[in-house]
C-alpha cells in the first residue's frame, strides 16, 4: 500500500517520540468483533445497543442486559488480535512512551502485545456488584485445555453478589455514567503532552472520549486518522487514512520504519 497520505503519516510517526494511539471498535472489527454501531446478530438484532448499554435497561431487565454482555464476552473469547493490534504493539515497542487509550471493552490490545492500555469504558472481564461495587468473578469458562465456549444467545440471569446478594453487572461504562476518573485523567494528560495522535476505528460520536483527539489537536499535535469512512474528526486531521485498521496500521508502521516487523 502506497500513496502520499501514507507517506506523510509515516513521516509524522517516524518523527514522534510520545505518540498517543486512541482506538475504538473498528480496531477489533477485523478480529470478528462487531462494532458498537454495526447491525447485531441473532436475538440481539431486535435491540438497539444504545438502549441496552444503560443503567435503566439493566434495572428494567437484568437478564436481558447480562445475557447480551455474556454473548459479546464469549464472542471476544473466540476472537484473536488482528494485524492492526500487533502494529500498535510494534509502535509501542519502537517508542516506549507511546500511550494506548482505548474505548473498547475487549482484551485484544492486551493479547496483541500492549500490556496496559488506558481503558475509558471499562472491560467485559471485570464485573462488579451493581449495589456495593464488590468485584465479582466470571464463570471459569476457559479451562486451559478447552475451546472457548459457543457464543451465548439469549437472556441470562446475572449472578448474585457474594457480599450483599444484589445482581452483578458488567464492568463497563454505560450512557449517563461517569468514566473512571483515573483513566480519563491519564488520557487527557497523555493527549495534552503527545506529539502525534493516531485515532483508529472510532465514530467519535461518544463523549467525553471523542474529545481526546481534540485536546491533542488544540495543543498543536498532528492527528492521523485510520477509518474506512469519514467521521467528525476529519476536519482536524493532518492525514486521513481511509481503510481498515488491519491493513493501514501495518502499512503505516512499514512507512515509518521500513525495517520494522509490523506484525
Ligand atoms: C473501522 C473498521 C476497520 C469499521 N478499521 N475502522 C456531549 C455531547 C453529546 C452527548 C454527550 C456529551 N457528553 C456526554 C454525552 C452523553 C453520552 C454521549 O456521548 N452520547 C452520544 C451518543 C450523543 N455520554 C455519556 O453518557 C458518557 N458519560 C457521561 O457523559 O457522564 C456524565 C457524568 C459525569 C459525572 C457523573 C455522572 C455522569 C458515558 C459514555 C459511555 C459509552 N459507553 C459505550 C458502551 C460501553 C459498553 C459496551 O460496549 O456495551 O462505549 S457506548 C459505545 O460507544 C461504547 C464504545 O466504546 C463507544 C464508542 O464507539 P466506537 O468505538 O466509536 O464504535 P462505533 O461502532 O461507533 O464506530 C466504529 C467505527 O469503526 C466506525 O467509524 C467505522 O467506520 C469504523 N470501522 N471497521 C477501522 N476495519
Ligand atoms: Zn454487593
Amino acid at each position: 500500500m502506497t500513496g502520499p497520505e501514507l507517506a506523510e503519516a509515516g513521516r509524522l510517526l517516524a518523527a514522534a517520540r510520545r505518540p498517543v494511539v486512541f482506538t475504538g471498535a473498528g480496531m477489533s472489527a477485523e478480529s470478528g468483533v462487531p462494532t458498537f454501531r454495526d447491525a447485531q446478530t441473532g436475538l440481539w438484532q431486535r435491540y438497539d445497543p444504545q438502549e441496552l448499554a444503560t443503567p435503566a435497561a439493566f434495572r428494567a431487565d437484568p437478564a436481558l442486559v447480562w445475557g447480551w454482555y455474556e454473548a459479546r464476552r464469549h464472542g471476544v473469547l473466540r476472537a484473536r488480535p488482528n494485524p492492526g493490534h500487533r502494529a500498535v504493539a510494534a509502535i509501542q515497542a519502537r517508542l516506549p512512551e507511546t500511550v494506548v487509550i482505548t474505548q473498547n471493552v475487549d482484551d485484544l490490545h492486551e493479547r496483541g502485545g500492549v500490556p496496559a492500555p488506558v481503558r475509558l469504558h471499562g472491560s467485559l472481564f471485570a464485573p462488579r456488584c451493581s449495589a456495593c461495587a464488590r468485584p465479582a468473578s466470571l464463570p471459569s469458562d476457559l479451562p486451559p485445555s478447552a475451546d472457548p465456549p459457543e457464543p451465548h444467545d439469549g437472556p441470562l440471569d446475572p449472578p448474585a453478589c457474594g457480599g450483599c446478594g444484589a445482581p452483578v453487572r458488567p464492568g463497563v461504562v454505560w450512557f449517563g455514567e461517569a468514566l473512571p476518573s483515573a483513566a480519563l485523567d491519564a488520557a487527557v494528560e497523555a493527549a495534552s503532552g503527545c506529539d502525534l495522535l493516531l485515532t483508529v476505528g472510532t465514530s467519535a460520536l461518544v463523549h467525553p472520549a471523542a474529545e481526546i483527539p481534540l485536546v491533542a489537536a488544540r495543543l498543536g499535535a498532528p492527528v492521523v486518522q485510520v477509518n474506512p469512512v469519514p467521521t467528525p474528526l476529519d476536519a482536524i486531521c493532518a492525514v486521513n487514512l481511509r481503510g481498515p485498521a488491519g491493513e493501514m496500521l501495518p502499512a503505516l508502521v512499514r512507512a515509518a520504519w521500513p525495517d520494522a516487523d509490523a506484525g
